[in-house]
């Protein structure tokens, strides 16, 4: 059975925003955990089993996955029929992987670089910059809305998030803002939130 672990407001709503993409809210356990937050808030919660307390995780039996881009991966090949991944085998599979892990391993450090003033050549030569980081996204997004072209798939929902949350470190390139834009608009993101803001207590194991 697949339980995921859930803070609002946090990493994990986009992972909480998937699974209604998918479909597949009554098919995973979702269990609400507190974590230690940056404004010093929360703590670490005993009934989350990940290794260093944070959220998004994921369970699958004795099993794991954590980091969104893996969850996500994992999420949309286990409810194939949502279409939100090209599945092995398809067109786009490699683009679509590799966004994943463009975000896990480049932007999130970019962006968080950013948010820290990391100014290093070794961190430029290793991840580059946001004018980079923004140049590969609007290139995507010049061939169409999405970043796999006319298709919306789980890449947008991770890319898009850090600029959903924090506005303000959105490049300020139109092809970008308007992609975040219509990803934000998607219903998914709008049930997360009432979610997170306290809305219908989610079931707790699934049907
Ligand atoms: N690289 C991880 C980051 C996970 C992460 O840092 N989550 C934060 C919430 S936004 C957390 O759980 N913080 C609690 C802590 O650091 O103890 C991912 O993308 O899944």
């Amino acid at each position: 059975m697949l339980t995921f672990y859930h803070s609002p407001n946090s990493r994990s709503t986009t992972i909480l925003a998937l699974l209604h993409e998918l479909g597949a809210t009554d098919r995973v356990a979702i269990r609400r955990v507190d974590i230690l937050r940056q404004d010093g808030t929360g703590a670490r919660d005993p009934a989350n089993p990940h290794p260093e307390g944070k959220v998004p995780f994921l369970t699958d039996g004795a099993d794991w996955v954590r980091e969104r881009g893996a969850i996500v991966a994992y999420l949309c090949e286990r409810f194939p029929e949502a279409g939100l991944a090209p599945m092995p085998g398809e067109p786009l599979r490699g683009r679509f992987l590799s966004w994943l892990s463009y975000y896990q391993g480049v932007m999130e450090p970019v962006v968080v670089g950013q948010v820290m003033g990391i100014d290093h050549p070794a961190f430029y030569a290793t991840f580059r910059d946001t004018a980079c980081m923004a140049e590969r996204l609007a290139e995507a997004l010049r061939a169409g809305p999405y970043l796999l072209g006319e298709r919306f798939s789980a890449a947008d929902l991770l890319l898009h998030s850090p600029f959903a949350w924090f506005p303000q470190m959105c490049p300020d390139v139109p092809e970008i803002k308007d992609w975040v834009a219509r990803c934000a608009a998607r219903p998914a993101n709008e049930w997360a939130r009432v979610q997170d803001a306290g809305g219908p207590e989610l079931p707790a194991e699934p049907a």
